[in-house]
């Protein structure tokens, strides 16, 4: 389980190159997740005003599908902060704090 760890250290650090497309990609999840919260903050509140019990539930339903991938989302933001952090030791001070 530990030579597993240090592997997938080791694979990080030497994948140095795809930092950028990994940054690009929590770009990607972190402005996809900010416009489904958009979005389901209307609906929810459109709901909320309508004090509508069917429309109400539809909301919450519709609510569950885009917070399972925001949780995805944001799964993979924590791995990649993570890997990033141990990558830090050998960037030497290339990224500004
Ligand atoms: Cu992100």
């Amino acid at each position: 389980m530990l030579t597993a760890l240090v592997a997938a250290q080791q694979s990080g650090m030497s994948g140095h190159m795809s930092m950028e497309t990994m940054m690009k990609e929590c770009q990607t999840h972190c402005q996809e997740t900010t416009a489904s919260i958009d979005q389901m903050k209307t609906t929810m509140e459109k709901a909320q005003q309508s004090n509508d019990p069917v429309q109400m539930r539809e909301a919450l339903a519709q609510a569950q599908q885009p917070l399972a991938a925001m949780k995805d989302h944001m799964a993979s933001c924590m791995s990649m902060m993570s890997m990033m952090q141990q990558m830090q030791g050998g960037m030497g001070g290339q990224m500004k704090k």
